[in-house]
């Protein structure tokens, strides 16, 4: 993210499915988010039935973390949001997920133009088949070719995008390989965001330490929210040896 959005330093973002947040549980995932200094709760997902602005609108009612926009489509775009997502799913070769939908996003995003985060989104297979590779109709790049992902990141860079993401999808069987991690950051000086099948504490430390600035983590959370204060806790730890 650019620096006036990024604190430059480890982060953790929490990811809510919009069609999962029911009132009650809502809250009570808010209520620990706070408690542990969150960095951010993100929204969006491949596929959403539930809106959008809703959950905005339901997330600010019980907490003041930013909500960071992660839109799936072009239907999830909302002006409500305090950072969004500009989202180039450069692992892959579908011009509408390159070009095609910025065009038509970039009149509705305007006059908003300073919440924008231009992310070069890279999706990687690790281990069956996720929405997203799905949704998208693009191939994620196989977790055996690190020197792909690599080049694609140092490419999403020398294009001019702000932010790393190196995806594994969301409920993914394994995490993105530290090793992977490690030698994007070594090759690119922007921010890197790491996601997708992130169930424990180990997990996040070794995603961390492999030179991750921002977790994302989702399902984890769903079904142990007790991992998000881990996961804030690692992250404290590593902010204090930076
Ligand atoms: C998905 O990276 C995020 O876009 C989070 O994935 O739900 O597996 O944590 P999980």
């Amino acid at each position: 993210m650019k620096a006036n959005k990024f604190p430059g330093k480890k982060c953790v973002a929490l990811l809510l499915d919009p069609d999962k947040t029911r009132e009650k549980s809502l809250q009570n995932i808010l209520q620990i988010a706070e408690n542990c200094h969150t960095d951010f709760i993100m929204a969006g997902g491949s596929l959403t039935f539930s809106s959008i602005d809703q959950m905005i609108d339901d997330v600010r009612k019980h907490c003041n973390i930013p909500v960071v926009l992660f839109p799936g489509n072009l239907l999830q775009l909302s002006q409500k949001a305090d950072i969004i997502l500009l989202l180039s799913l450069i692992s892959g070769r579908n011009s509408e997920l390159l070009i095609g939908n910025h065009v038509i996003a970039a009149p509705f995003l305007r006059n908003v133009k300073h919440k924008l985060v231009s992310v070069g989104y890279i999706l990687i297979s690790c281990g069956s088949k996720t929405s997203v590779e799905y949704i998208s109709q693009t191939e994620a790049i196989p977790s055996d070719k690190p020197d792909i992902v690599v080049a694609t990141a140092m490419a999403g860079e020398m294009l001019g995008l702000s932010l790393i993401y190196l995806e594994a999808g969301s409920g993914a069987s394994n995490t993105i390989p530290p090793g992977i991690i490690r030698s994007v950051r070594e090759n690119i000086n922007v921010p890197l965001a790491v996601g997708g099948g992130i169930r424990n504490k180990k997990e996040v430390e070794e995603i961390f330490k492999a030179g991750a600035d921002l977790i994302v983590l989702g399902n984890g959370c769903e079904k142990n929210p007790n991992l998000l204060t881990e996961a804030c806790s690692v992250r404290d730890k590593f902010r204090l040896s930076e």
